[in-house]
């Protein structure tokens, strides 16, 4: 049977869509002309890939916001790229450059730098534009990224492309004016509050220009979607297809985020988020025509580190201003580490191709194990796509899929940790239930290590512990579990085997 690393391509959980293509997975990566994939090989968000090996950071030098939101309460960061509920520390142009070059020297695959808030950036021309010139003149090393929800973006075109903004992304949650007006109670235009419908027709107008203009001008653009039940669900196809015939290179649909504790109008009136399988099947639909984000961490407007960590704490502002960054002497040992991940990325790349074209005998029936349904796994890493991490000290699982047609990325899962290496973990019986809630729907957990009480609880809710893949490829070992599994007879074919000639 051939294995297949898959990005977004054929079989949901239930054996559903195909794809005409995904800019960020290997599979797809691979098909993009050699130009587009060196302009994405090291950006997180851009390149699934890359995500496993390379860093972000985001500055928070953007205050002020144009439009309001219903999912965003303005006491905490701009929802649109980021979770509601958290805060980040405001800097100044210059603050944010210092703690740029202290992010790079210390965390040398820092590749790209994000302004993603905490308003909108570009309704803070001034103190973003300055940013970005400082860092184009000082760090020239580091990609220059920034998240917009687009009411701005058509005036902004040029100043961007004179900064060497090269990737843009525009939160677009609907093309109909009317859904805009469920989703945007106002905006602040010409100096006035506009509200309802032509609020978000004005919007969406500005908002679909700024995709021509910049995909004109050759930006990458992505597209953050937030998929909210009941109000753009069905609609986000529409959206996907439209983004996609103008030229956006990904589309990234983002689950809603809705706490009554967070104080935003769709928490309060107790709007529902969408569940994990609603996202699925939405990005599944998606990505007929698109191609499909599904790594974002909705990460907050200061985050620091790879997707899913959060090494803020380690540059507050504080400990920046103790600091004399020579970035001049950094930038050797930058290069030095990314080149070594770039020689990495190339022989995985080179295994991938090898496996992709390899035809791996797993019995004779090969008609019969075609039958065979797909199954979902977590596995918990840290990164370099291998399975290197202890169950218990895992903040989040990466989701894959495994079905007679390979291997794909799903999404992933956050959990608490729920062990911390010592004897203070009070509640550590709730915070694995909670865990083991998180996974639901997963058929095996593959990690590094695990305890003995997580195993049995694991056992107990169905879920198989696999520990025996630690240190080997995610993919390879995802595979080798399903084969496993067919073997010992844990997946029935859909039909019955009897009815087909082998
Ligand atoms: Fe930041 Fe956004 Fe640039 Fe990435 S994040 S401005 S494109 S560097 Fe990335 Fe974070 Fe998701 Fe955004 S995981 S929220 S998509
Ligand atoms: Fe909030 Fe961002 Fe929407 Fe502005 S664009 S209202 S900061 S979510």
């Amino acid at each position: 049977m051939e294995l297949t690393i898959l990005g977004d391509t054929t079989n949901s959980k239930t054996g559903g869509c195909s794809s005409q293509g995904c800019g960020s997975t290997f599979e797809q990566t691979s098909q993009l002309p050699e130009s587009l994939q060196a302009r994405i090989a090291n950006h997180p968000c851009y390149s699934e890939e890359a995500h496993h090996f390379f860093a972000r950071m985001h500055v928070a030098v953007a205050p002020a916001c144009n439009i309001q939101c219903h999912y965003c309460n303005r006491k905490y960061d701009c929802a649109n790229e980021s979770r509601p509920g958290v805060v980040s520390e405001l800097l100044t142009p210059e603050q944010a450059v210092k703690k740029v070059k202290a992010v790079a020297a210390a965390i040398p695959q820092m590749t790209v730098l994000g302004i993603a808030g905490p308003g909108d950036p570009l309704a803070n021309p001034q103190r973003t534009f300055s940013t970005f010139q400082m860092l184009s003149e000082q760090t020239p090393d580091i990609k220059l990224c920034v998240s917009t929800n687009g009411l701005n973006l058509p005036e902004s075109v040029e100043e961007l492309i004179k900064h060497n903004i090269d990737h843009v992304t525009i939160t677009i949650n609907c093309v109909d004016p009317v859904i805009g007006a469920k989703i945007y109670p106002w905006i602040y235009w010409n100096h006035r509050r506009i509200r309802g419908v032509k609020a978000a027709r004005i919007l969406i107008e500005q908002q679909q220009k700024g995709l021509e203009m910049l995909v004109k001008r050759g930006i990458l653009v992505k597209i953050n979607s937030v998929l909210i039940p009941g109000v753009n669900d069905q609609h986000l196809k529409e959206v996907s297809r439209i983004v996609k015939a103008k030229g956006a290179f990904l589309h990234n649909v983002m689950p809603l985020i809705a706490e009554a504790e967070h104080g935003t109008f769709y928490g309060v009136m107790g709007q529902r988020s969408p569940s994990a399988d609603e996202l699925q099947d939405l990005q599944d639909a998606c990505s007929g025509d698109m191609n499909m984000m599904r790594h974002c961490r909705q990460c907050r407007a200061d985050a620091v580190g790879m997707l899913g960590e959060d090494r803020g704490e380690e540059f507050t502002l504080e400990k920046i201003e103790a600091l004399d960054i020579d970035y001049a002497a950094a930038m050797p040992r930058r290069a030095e580490v990314q080149a070594a991940i770039n020689e990495e990325l190339q022989s995985i790349k080179a295994q991938k191709k090898r496996l992709a074209t390899l035809h791996i005998p797993m019995n004779p029936h090969s008609q019969i194990l075609r039958q065979h349904r797909a199954v979902l796994m977590a596995v918990a890493t840290t990164g370099a796509g291998m399975i290197n991490q202890h169950f218990g000290h895992a903040r989040e699982f990466l989701i894959y899929e495994a079905s007679p047609a390979g291997v794909r990325f799903i999404g992933h899962r956050k959990v608490d940790t729920y062990c911390h290496g010592d004897e203070s973990c009070g509640d550590a019986d709730r915070t694995l239930h909670r865990s083991i809630s998180a996974l639901e729907g997963c058929e095996a957990v593959l990690c590094s290590k695990i305890g003995f009480e997580p195993w049995s609880a694991l056992e107990a809710a169905g879920i198989q512990p696999v520990g025996e893949h630690a240190m080997e490829s995610i993919e390879e070992s995802v595979w080798a579990v399903y084969q496993d599994m067919i073997a010992h007879g844990k997946l029935l074919p859909q039909s019955n085997p009897l009815s087909i000639t082998a």
